[in-house]
């Protein structure tokens, strides 16, 4: 199968941070194999002048998520920290647009439609078609194509180009069959037609 980029198509990169590669604080084991992928879908993107979103969690040194204030989860992401920044090997072009989210103390975000404006943002780009692909499989990239499925986008889950905590060793895989049932298209790299 085979999807050819047209207008209206825009790349979703979720969360492709230092804190969730090795050498991070809550490492995504193999996170740092999909940046490669991505820059590759990037590179397609940019030749078509397409829009691209990367997505980043961004977090208060307090927040809910955190352990120590009740959450699952080390702390990570802390808003302007290098943990936060983007992976270096990110090939994000200038007109890249960021969107922030989870960064208030008291509410968790897996989501980044959630608090966010990433569908107004899509909307002022009269998108149709999101391309996902990003960190954590499971979590935050799930979560996004949920809400991009109810907001009607049609949602492309980049397969090559996400990567699972993997808590439970099948979470990944289950989380890849949950989008797929709710109506998303996986596809590689070498099925874009640019
Ligand atoms: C994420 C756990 C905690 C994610 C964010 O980006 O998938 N996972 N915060
Ligand atoms: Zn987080």
């Amino acid at each position: 199968m085979t999807v050819t980029l047209i207008p209206g198509d825009a790349l979703i990169i979720v969360d492709v941070q230092n804190d969730f590669l090795p050498g991070g604080s809550l490492p995504v084991p193999g996170g740092n194999y999909i940046i490669p992928v991505l820059n590759q879908y990037i590179a397609g993107f940019y030749t078509r002048r397409l829009p691209i979103i990367a997505t980043r969690d961004w977090h208060p040194d307090d927040h809910c998520s955190f352990r120590q204030y009740g959450g699952d989860w080390p702390p990570h992401c802390i808003a302007n920290s290098e943990g936060a920044d983007f992976a270096p090997g990110l090939a994000l072009p200038v007109y890249s647009n960021i969107i922030s989210k989870a960064t208030t103390q008291d509410k968790e975000a897996y989501s980044a439609f959630s608090n966010t404006q990433l569908n107004a943002l899509l909307q002022s780009f009269q998108v149709k078609r999101v391309f996902v692909g990003g960190l954590a499989t499971e979590y935050c990239v799930l979560n996004t194509v949920k809400d991009a499925i109810q907001y009607q986008y049609a949602v492309f889950i980049l397969k090559d180009a996400v990567c699972a905590i993997n808590r439970q060793p099948e979470d990944g895989r289950l989380a890849i069959a949950e989008m797929k049932h709710l109506g998303a298209t996986s596809i590689y790299c070498e099925d874009l037609v640019v």
